[in-house]
């Protein structure tokens, strides 16, 4: 996600870190750079136009800075300005009546179907009553294909086949109510563009239901053409908010930039993945992370956590700290660390890594099997103790494990790499560290 955009980022980070001091030149420079990777990201240009007059404001200030590094202040102003165009605070959606009606409008392709069964399953997993309801009566294909979802995850649809959607929203409303249903979710229709016709019947629709939340969804991968698209049905309608889907896609970050300015309504989740539990409530901090390439601690904390037994984590850390890290542990780490997902993803989230390097490492999930087959080739004596692993053993090690002795020795290396880090870390008393920031895959 956004590689392009935090790798252009991540060029001019490094570039201020450097400077001692803030001057004019420098500013300009920086804003330049700044508009320019925006540009090419696809944001619009007003959200450009805005983005950096309000950094530059800002940096005049940093020029008289004495004791802060002046490098990293300014990386603050940016990444600041970043989160308040992503729309500052996490929103929710207004679920206070019963039923509470949701629309969704977007154009054809945009995930809206989709969408609306994934929300469907998350509200659903919080306990609500939820009735998906079929209105995109243009396409036979498209009330199948929400009524297969839904029963995937086992969510009452309401369709009338090919009839009026107009009426067909309002009689799904009438039935929510009747049989006391939490939330209702229609499903519209859209176009491959904004066309009149399209417009009209879902403004129809929704003067006729009076929904409490109107949900623009746009498809974070065209960039441009979402932010026109989100402008025409801002226009023409009470819009509560935007869910951007396949950020999970080559998205290069104009639409996820621009659409709350554009709407003027706040982006409320986003569709990381196709499956039905793929979608995750928008935080612009983390989002702007993501886009400056700050890495993800939030999303791998989470993640780690969630496979983790907390006891074990415990235990590591204490280790660490007391710079008692062995390699048993190490092994222990790295099945945990299988169990999270792909070694790539998980890098790509840790804060301060860097992707051009991590390309060039080529770090795979293979290379995580022959470290563990390495490990599980050692004795206990000689995970417990690395120092004494000599040439002799190595050999041995590397025979048992089907490696050759190189790799032995480059595992060792970076193990001792890891326990130096480890030993610095211990310093830190008092700082909590989370679990992937000691991995030692730096
Ligand atoms: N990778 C990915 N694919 C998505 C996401 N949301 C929707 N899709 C895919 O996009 C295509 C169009 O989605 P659909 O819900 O039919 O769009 P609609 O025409 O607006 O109803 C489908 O193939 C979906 O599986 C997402 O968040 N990530
Ligand atoms: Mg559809």
């Amino acid at each position: 996600m956004f590689e392009q955009i935090s790798d252009r980022f991540d060029d001019i980070f490094r570039r201020l870190r450097g400077l001692g001091k803030i001057t004019d030149t420098n500013i300009e420079d920086t804003s330049r750079e700044i508009r320019r990777v925006l540009l090419e990201a696809d944001v619009s240009l007003q959200v450009v136009r805005d983005f950096i007059t309000h950094v530059k404001e800002k940096a005049e200030g940093t020029k008289v800075l004495k004791s802060i590094k002046p490098g990293e202040q300014f990386i603050k102003i940016i990444h600041d300005e970043l989160i308040h165009v992503l729309g500052d605070e996490s929103a929710a959606l207004d679920l206070t009546k019963k039923p509470s009606i949701i629309l969704m409008a977007g154009l054809q392709g945009s995930g809206k179907t989709t969408t609306c069964a994934k929300l469907a399953f998350r509200l659903k997993n919080e306990g609500k009553k939820v009735l998906l309801t079929a209105a995109d009566v243009y396409r036979p294909a498209a009330i199948d294909q929400l009524k297969s979802l839904a029963k995937q995850i086992d969510v009452a649809v309401y369709d009338e086949g090919l009839g009026n959607p107009v009426s067909i929203c309002a009689n799904a409303v009438a039935k929510g109510k009747s049989d006391r249903f939490d939330v209702v979710i229609l499903d519209t229709a859209g176009r491959l563009h904004v066309d009149g016709e399209m417009m009209n019947e879902i403004q129809e629709i929704s003067e006729t239901v009076s929904p409490h939340e109107i949900l623009f969804v746009a498809d974070s991968m065209t960039g441009q053409d979402a932010v026109i698209s989100a402008k025409a049905f801002s226009e023409a309608l009470p819009l509560t908010g935007t869910i951007l889907t396949k950020l999970d896609g080559d998205a290069r970050g104009g639409a996820a930039v621009s659409i709350r300015q554009v709407t003027g309504t706040p982006i409320k989740f986003a569709g990381v993945t196709e499956k039905m539990d793929g979608l995750e409530p928008f935080n612009p901090k983390q989002m702007a992370d993501r886009i400056m390439g700050f890495g993800d601690v939030l999303s791998l904390v989470k993640k780690a956590e969630k496979l983790t037994d907390e006891k074990t984590i415990a235990k590591l850390e204490k280790k660490m700290r007391g710079n008692e890290f062995n390699l048993e542990d190490f092994q222990t780490q790295l099945k945990q660390l299988k169990k999270m997902g792909s070694l790539q993803q998980l890098i790509g989230m840790m804060p301060g890594m860097n992707r051009k390097l991590l390309k060039g490492m080529d770090m795979d999930d293979r290379q995580l099997s022959w470290t563990e087959a390495i490990i599980n080739s050692m004795t206990l004596s000689e995970r417990r103790h690395p120092h004494i692993i000599n040439g002799s053993c190595r050999k041995r090690i590397a025979r048992g494990s089907g490696r050759t002795l190189q790799e032995v020795n480059q595992l060792l290396k970076q193990f001792a790499h890891m326990q130096k880090m480890m030993k610095q870390f211990g310093k830190m008393k008092s700082r909590k560290m989370p679990m992937g920031q000691f991995m030692g895959i730096s």
